[in-house]
């Protein structure tokens, strides 16, 4: 129950030049005494042909027997052998582990040093006295599971092994022995004041020599913040090593109950981030972590919870310089006891004091450099007790600068923010308002980007701009975990884990290869730092910046008549605040026009290229002219008119043109998303039991009129009363089709609808092209991303490859569209989606590799859908987002394009 053993005491993290060693690469290796043979360090053995990994959310895959773990416990022998650069120097020196899990025994040259235990956090250990020139033996037997594992229940692949970097380190006499800078930035004076501990400080930019151990200085400098991540490199030093640094000025607060740095209030427009890579698992390599960091600067991110432990180091490194807001929370969760209703949670169980407070120190110690860090977190879900107040407590004392959050102690008894997560959109006004514990708030966890969404994210934001306590918050999650097999991702169960948690593992804002998703292409929509949008008679700026003005900015407008540029200028925006701006000489249009205006970098920043696009608005500034059809085509025998054909006994259409079609008939299933599968009283559920997913389509009467073709149906699921009456109305002007559908629901409906709409199938096709909302795809509550405009796909590419197969890639607000040679034209809009599979096809699968292509092509034209909400962990639909049963006329129009 206690931390490891013999280590060293904690210290930063920090490379100097004094002699190093990196133990990286092919080690020996065997899992539970086999036979000898290699494995890749840093990594997980799971990953590299030995077990398998295994996927649990809350639930401890062992009996619940604190500190004891299953005998059956896998252990992984580890060994290298390796020799002394020559002129290694002849000093004090250390090996240090940066991360195993979840424990591991240490032996050089035959001699025990110690056992590490907390997997996210480094262990170190005097080696200077055993080492030789050449020859050295080092051994470490990692088991799977040790008591460490009680505290380390994240929800995330159960993966073990030595998955981060391995060390040896010279540590010359009289050298660093650990460093640390506090560097503050005076809002009003705008000066800053550093100070140092552990050797001479110096800053050569800001003409700072040999500052000594204890003293500062005050001097003018440029504070460092997310938006402008200025550091200042400098040099630690003592006779016998140096160390470089990077130092950033800023001073976090909290005054008014709201948290401020450098005297501005700061919103966390946030992700949590777990380490994965999809086929290297937790030992996410360094050039993956800079991706992931220039991602959530291209689109709008600010700020990470590194959760639910500390990353390896380099991520905050990259924090620091490329401008993130962090909280660095520690490795600790216990989320299991919950099952147990907490009890014998080690939260509250002395015996456990000391490890929890060794994991503290270690992160902090390891940390405290940082100025990305702005807050400390003592954990994760391990409810709440003496032993996390007494880690805040210390925290409080070892480093005052910084305020401590953890969202488990809901009653802020030691933490300095209220945190919460999921909170629902009401409540979070309702805590804005009430200002609730008098501190400020932040959504640790909200908006659950499982699958398909998250639903609501925009009412977020303007619940972080009205209420100035409510502080933002952090997405759950940025990546989905899923791990590469077979050309497809693995999710929970894939390995065979008698106990799993499904594809829960599967939610984040980028796919498991990084791709972006539409929900993070949503959150850099929503998050953006320039507010544009239209004001009437003029275009209104708005900054959300907390830092920085738009003087790094460049305002281009661009014209579009149905969707084809015809002009483009600059505006002149001044540099800071807000403005209404009056709209540019525009020249004539003649169809439906848009103005986009978007703010882009003026020149290259660190994280991405000059031109990059930050922000944008448009502005409708002319409507469509109105088509009108003339029913001038007669229904003719055989039951056709214009281009169309119909079937006599249902009234379906059957050829379009040439083309053999099954008609547009109505449509109300969408294969449910992970949010509408989620929660206690899922959406999904209520739409099965009512039979949505197998609705029949009762012909009433086919009406051969003299200008126009009418059906009449009722379309009801079996065993139930209720349903729809649905007539189709057609008529044709020359070779242009029109339909109109009229609905009118019959009896009570139990559920709202998936969608509403019309359902065709169409031969074989392969490019799309439409004049609407996109390019990407867009729900009701999930639509900020899309602008009006003319855009071009093939099918293969309008399909968004969730994990777990959904519902995906509507595209909304369509005027018209285009494909295999079939015009649509809304009246005046429709959403769309075109897919080689079926609404039930995508239903039953549950990998992406099962869906098959069909010979046709099926073609969803929808009046609406129902909005995408969170409920997978969440809040569901918002009521303004929710499709109900109800009257509802639309037209389209078909026509044959060659
Ligand atoms: C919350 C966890 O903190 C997080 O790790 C993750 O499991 C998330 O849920 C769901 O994906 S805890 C839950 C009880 C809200």
């Amino acid at each position: 129950m206690g931390p490891g053993t013999g280590s060293l005491p904690p210290r930063a993290f920090f490379t100097s030049d004094a002699a190093s060693l990196p133990l990286d690469g092919t080690w020996d290796f065997r899992l539970d005494e086999g036979d000898w043979g290699t494995i890749t360090v840093p990594g997980h053995w799971q990953l590299q042909g030995h077990g398998s990994p295994a996927y649990t959310n809350v639930r401890y895959p062992f009996p619940v027997e604190p500190p004891f773990v299953p005998s059956e416990n896998p252990a992984g022998d580890y060994r290298l052998t390796f020799d002394l650069p020559e002129n290694w120097p002849d000093e004090p020196a250390v090996l240090r582990f940066d991360g195993i899990d979840s424990c591991g025994l240490v032996r050089l040259n035959d001699v025990e040093l110690g056992v590490t235990r907390g997997s996210r956090l480094p262990s170190e250990f005097e080696v200077g006295h055993l080492l030789r020139p050449s020859g050295n033996v080092l051994t470490v037997r990692v088991h799977q599971w040790s008591a460490g594992s009680y505290l380390e229940d994240q929800d995330m692949w159960w993966m073990s092994g030595i998955f981060r970097s391995v060390m040896l380190l010279s540590r010359p006499r009289g050298g660093v022995a650990d460093y640390e800078i506090h560097a503050t930035y005076d809002h009003v004076l705008g000066s800053g004041t550093v100070s140092v501990q552990g050797g001479m400080l110096s800053v050569p930019e800001l003409e700072v020599r040999d500052l000594l151990p204890g003293q500062s200085v005050s001097l003018p400098v440029e504070p460092w913040s997310a938006e402008s991540p200025r550091l200042y490199d400098g040099v630690v030093s003592t006779a016998a090593e140096r160390v470089p640094v990077r130092i950033g000025f800023r001073t976090v607060a909290i005054s008014d109950g709201v948290l401020t740095v450098n005297g501005a209030r700061v919103v966390f427009r946030g992700v949590n981030r777990h380490e994965h890579h999809p086929r290297f698992g937790r030992a996410v390599p360094r050039e993956v972590a800079l991706q992931d960091v220039l991602l959530m600067k291209r689109h709008n991110v600010n700020a990470v919870r590194t959760s639910h432990y500390p990353p390896d180091p380099y991520f905050l490194s990259l924090c620091d310089e490329y401008g993130l807001w962090v909280i660095d929370e520690c490795d600790l969760e216990t989320h299991g006891f919950g099952e147990l209703g907490w009890a014998g949670n080690p939260s509250d169980d002395p015996r456990w004091a000391e490890s929890y407070v060794d994991r503290m120190r270690r992160m902090v110690e390891r940390d405290k450099n940082h100025p990305s860090i702005v807050l400390w977190s003592l954990g994760n879900e391990s409810h709440t007790g003496r032993n996390l107040a007494a880690m805040a407590s210390w925290t409080r004392d070892r480093d005052p600068s910084r305020p401590v959050h953890y969202e488990g102690d809901s009653d802020c008894e030691y933490v300095d923010v209220y945190s919460r997560m999921y909170a629902s959109h009401e409540e979070v006004d309702e805590i804005g308002r009430e200002r609730t514990h008098g501190l400020p708030f932040v959504l640790c966890e909200f908006a659950h980007a499982m699958g398909n969404g998250p639903g609501g994210m925009l009412e977020y934001r303007e619940l972080f701009e009205e209420h100035p306590t409510v502080q933002g918050g952090f997405i759950w999650e940025w990546i989905d975990h899923g791990l590469e097999r077979d050309g497809h991702f693995a999710y929970g169960g894939d390995f065979g884990e008698p106990l799993h948690d499904g594809n829960f593992v599967i939610d984040g804002l980028v796919f498991p290869d990084r791709t972006p998703s539409p929900g993070l292409v949503e959150f850099a929509k929503v998050f953006e730092p320039v507010r544009i949008t239209g004001t009437g008679t003029g275009i209104r700026i708005e900054t959300r910046y907390d830092h920085v003005g738009l003087d790094h900015l460049r305002f281009d407008w661009v014209l579009e008549d149905e969707g084809a540029e015809v002009a483009t200028g600059t505006l002149v925006v001044p540099p800071a605040g807000h403005h209404d701006l009056p709209l540019p000489d525009l020249p004539a249009v003649s169809g439906e026009a848009w103005l986009t205006v978007r703010a882009s970098l003026a020149s290259p920043a660190r994280w991405a290229d000059a031109g990059h696009v930050v922000a944008w608005g448009q502005l409708q500034v002319s409507e469509a002219r109105p088509t009108s059809l003339r029913a001038t085509e007669r229904v003719r025998p055989g039951l056709s008119l214009g281009p169309g054909r119909f079937d006599p006994a249902t009234g379906l259409l059957t050829r379009l043109g040439d083309l053999a079609v099954d008609g547009p008939r109505l449509d109300l299933w969408r294969a449910p998303t992970d949010n509408d599968r989620g929660s206690e009283h899922p959406d999904d559920r209520a739409w099965r039991d009512a039979g949505l997913h197998r609705l029949q389509h009762r012909v009433i009467t086919v009406d051969a009129q003299e200008n126009a073709l009418v059906v009449r149906t009722r379309v009801a699921p079996p065993a139930w009363g209720f349903g729809m009456f649905a007539d189709y109305r057609w008529t044709a002007g020359g070779d242009r089709l029109r339909l109109q559908v009229d609905v009118t629901p019959d009896g009570e409906w139990p559920c709202t609808l998936p969608r509403l709409g019309l359902r065709m199938a169409l031969p074989e096709a392969d490019v799309v092209e439409w004049f609407g909302a996109g390019p990407g795809e867009a729900y009701a509550d999930s639509r900020q991303a899309a602008r009006i405009g003319r855009f071009s796909s093939t099918v293969d590419a309008l399909q968004t490859p969730y994990v777990f197969p959904q519902e995906n890639g509507n595209r909304a607000d369509a005027r018209w569209l285009e494909i295999g040679g079939v015009r649509v034209e809304g009246e005046p809009v429709f959403d769309f989606t075109a897919r080689r599979w079926t609404s039930e096809d995508l239903d039953a699968a549950r990998h992406t590799h099962e869906l098959i292509p069909r010979d046709r092509v099926y073609l969803n034209l929808d009046l609406a859908q129902h909005g995408l909400g969170t409920a997978s962990c969440g809040p569901g639909v918002l009521p303004q987002h929710r499709l109900h049963a109800r009257k509802a006329s639309f037209v389209v129009d078909l026509s044959i394009r060659n």
